[in-house]
């Protein structure tokens, strides 16, 4: 049966392909869900885009997800390392959660060392650019097989 699975995206990620390609890559944010869409058929699962740039709208995606999804792959960007509140709404969540990054985000500044939402992830994936997602989606599959 198909799993449906929320795809979010923090603030700015609305801006790759064009935000620091040397950081982020080329890939554009709708390549990048173009590209999970497709993997997600393969794996049986449903994938819903969501990105915003606001930490209340991601939390209420989040909220949604209780009613409406399986499993979450979440890059919170930069609220990855100041919001006790999507870690609060993710721990209302009952089903896996996989955090991605983009980047190795223990090879930047101290400040990106360190993320809240990590405490309530099955797994963090960074450093393998935008594949990341994809390697986020086949963690999710297994886990809810
Ligand atoms: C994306 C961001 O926007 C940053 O604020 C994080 C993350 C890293 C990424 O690597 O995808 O620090």
């Amino acid at each position: 049966m198909t799993k449906t699975v929320f795809l979010l995206n923090g603030p700015n990620l609305n801006l790759l392909g064009q935000r620091q390609p040397d950081i982020y890559g080329r890939e554009t944010l709708a390549d990048v869900e173009a590209a999970c869409a497709a993997l997600g058929r393969d794996l049986g699962l449903d994938v819903r885009a969501h990105q915003s740039n606001h930490e209340g709208a991601l939390v209420d995606l989040i909220q949604q997800a209780r009613r409406d999804a399986q499993g979450i792959v979440i890059n919170p960007g930069a609220y990855s390392h100041t919001s006790v509140a999507i870690l609060d709404a993710l721990h209302a969540f009952e089903g896996p959660v996989i955090e991605v990054h983009i980047s190795n985000i223990h090879r930047r500044e101290a400040f990106r060392h360190h993320s809240f939402v990590s405490a309530r992830a099955e797994a963090v994936i960074a450093g393998l650019g935008t594949e990341g997602y994809r390697a986020a989606l086949r963690r999710l599959a297994q886990l809810l097989a």
